[in-house]
């Protein structure tokens, strides 16, 4: 018989408990940036089943607004690091679950090859009733008895096995059951959870079922005895000095508590820098899991979402106003930099380089998720003409909003967008001229905007004026590839 605390389960179980905290917190600050959820991948305003904000928007609201508008700002006592920066939260929860998943992998090969998983899975169908009679102990003010040779009551082993093999492996398949490349490349996975806000609504229900039992878990510690169950999980040893024990096991916690103040005061001083240090572990990750992904998404019109939101506002100047109002008949789309073949197309040149239409979800970083048809150009037949030289590694997307002017908020400039030169390739990856069969609406970007169906919704720049090959794009903007990258700390990478 395995010992019942060896050293690994003290160390993993304390890995645990760091990780999942930086997982609950960062959790919580990408649900304020969109905090609703659904069953239904349309995600019309009004239809969410469950809503933490007191705004309110109505499909039929009169005043315009762009979803950026649903945003809550959410203390830093609950999120990592708070305060609607929704770009860092997720830079939080993509690097602490690389080191979960590492954690509860070590733990589980330990599991396995120590023997220990016999106190942990249920050998017998009697461990339920077993289990209700603990419960019922614990009701009456009693202590359960522990199972002969075995660490744990009945309750809590059937608790322990349902956490560690059912609920954690399913948090992990329903938060990547929200990656726009991974339900791009595999669309039968999404439906497996009902869709992305299935996947987003079960992984929040995870979420609650993790936390009652994280308070319940505090509650049996302290009901069974603090210094005697602390000298077990800090020392591995029952009968351990308990003065000892309480000394590490305080000072353990202290110490977690600290340093979640410290990142996220850095967090939020030094966004920029947290931006970058995190980059360096998220970026990697999204690249492995999304690099070699291509859209292979064919939805029927029949699955068109009736409600569409927008998040950007249009174009506020005059130029544009003036163009919306011919029809876009003197628009010209520039297409330079590093190409042997410059074009400049009007919308007819551009339409006789030949005309693709798809069916596809749209999905916003923020959470949002909705269905519609494109019609255009793909990026294929642009790169065919004006032939790209071989230092050419990204593309940019200038657009015509200033965003100084729609959006305030401290911030400035007019949007663009990059992406690596490989997605310009993808089947479909398209210059949209048409949505759901008719002309782009304004606030979708007319005339012209890109649609790349592997990735999140703010690379798909609106209004788009000015096309460009570059080898770097440091020197562009604020040089974080792109004006959300920039001015919302959001990641470079938009595969997950
Ligand atoms: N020019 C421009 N393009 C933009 C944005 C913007 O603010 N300006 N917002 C982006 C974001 S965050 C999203 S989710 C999508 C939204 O597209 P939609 O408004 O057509 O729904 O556009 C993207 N493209
Ligand atoms: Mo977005």
């Amino acid at each position: 018989m395995p010992s019942f605390f060896p050293m690994w389960v003290v160390v993993t179980h304390f890995l645990n408990l760091f990780f999942m905290l930086l997982l609950f917190r960062s959790g919580f600050e990408v649900l304020s940036a969109f905090p609703k959820l659904y069953w239904h991948d349309d995600t019309p305003p009004g239809r969410e089943w469950a809503r933490l904000s007191k705004k309110a928007f109505g499909a039929d609201s009169r005043k315009p607004w762009s979803s950026l508008d649903e945003e809550e700002s959410w203390s830093p006592l609950v999120a990592l690091p708070g305060r609607k920066n929704l770009g860092l939260g997720r830079h939080w929860h993509f690097m602490s679950i690389q080191f979960w998943i590492l954690t509860g992998a070590v733990y589980l090969v330990m599991v396995f090859v120590t023997g220990y998983w016999h106190y942990l899975v249920p050998a017998h169908w009697s461990l339920v009733p077993d289990s209700i009679r603990s419960i019922g102990a614990y009701l009456q003010f009693e202590l359960p008895a522990k199972i002969p040779g075995e660490p744990f009551e009945p309750a809590q082993k059937l608790a322990y096995f349902i956490v560690i093999f059912i609920m954690a492996p399913l948090q992990i398949a329903s938060g990547a059951a929200m990656s726009p490349s991974v339900l791009a490349r595999f669309p039968w996975y999404g439906r497996l959870f009902g869709g992305k806000q299935g996947a987003r609504s079960v992984h929040f229900l995870l979420m609650c079922a993790f936390a009652a039992f994280t308070v319940l878990h505090v509650a049996m510690v302290v009901i069974h005895g603090v210094p005697k169950e602390f000298a077990a999980i800090v020392l591995g040893d029952p009968g351990g000095n308990r003065r000892l024990a309480l000394g590490i096991g305080l000072a353990g916690l202290f110490a977690i508590l600290l340093l979640h103040v410290a990142i996220t005061w850095f967090s939020l001083r030094y966004r920029r820098r947290t931006q970058r240090l995190l980059g360096h572990m998220v970026n990697p990750f999204e690249r492995v899991l999304s690099r070699t992904f291509t859209s292979r998404q064919h939805f029927g019109r029949g699955d068109i979402s009736p409600y569409f939101r927008v998040n950007g506002y249009p174009p506020p100047g005059d130029d544009y106003q003036a163009l919306a109002e011919s029809d876009f008949r003197d628009y010209r789309l520039s297409v330079g930099g590093l190409v042997e073949h410059p074009l400049d197309l009007s919308l007819e040149q551009l339409r006789a380089l030949g005309e693709q239409s798809q069916v596809t979800k749209h999905n916003c970083i923020q959470g949002w998720t909705a269905v519609a048809e494109w019609g255009g150009v793909p990026l294929a037949r642009i790169v065919d003409e004006v032939r790209p030289s071989p230092q050419a590694r990204h593309v940019v997307f200038y657009a015509m909003d200033d965003k100084g002017l729609t959006e305030g908020d401290g911030r400035y400039g007019f949007f663009y967008g990059t992406i690596p030169i490989h997605l310009a390739d993808n089947p479909q990856t398209l210059l949209a001229l048409e949505m759901n069969g008719a002309p782009l609406p304004v606030e979708h970007g007319a005339p012209l905007r890109l649609r790349l169906e592997t990735q999140l919704g703010f690379k798909m720049v609106k209004w788009v004026t000015a096309i460009e090959f570059v080898a770097d794009v440091t020197d562009i903007g604020q040089g974080m590839g792109g004006w959300r990258e920039d001015q919302q700390f959001y990641a470079n990478a938009a595969g997950i």
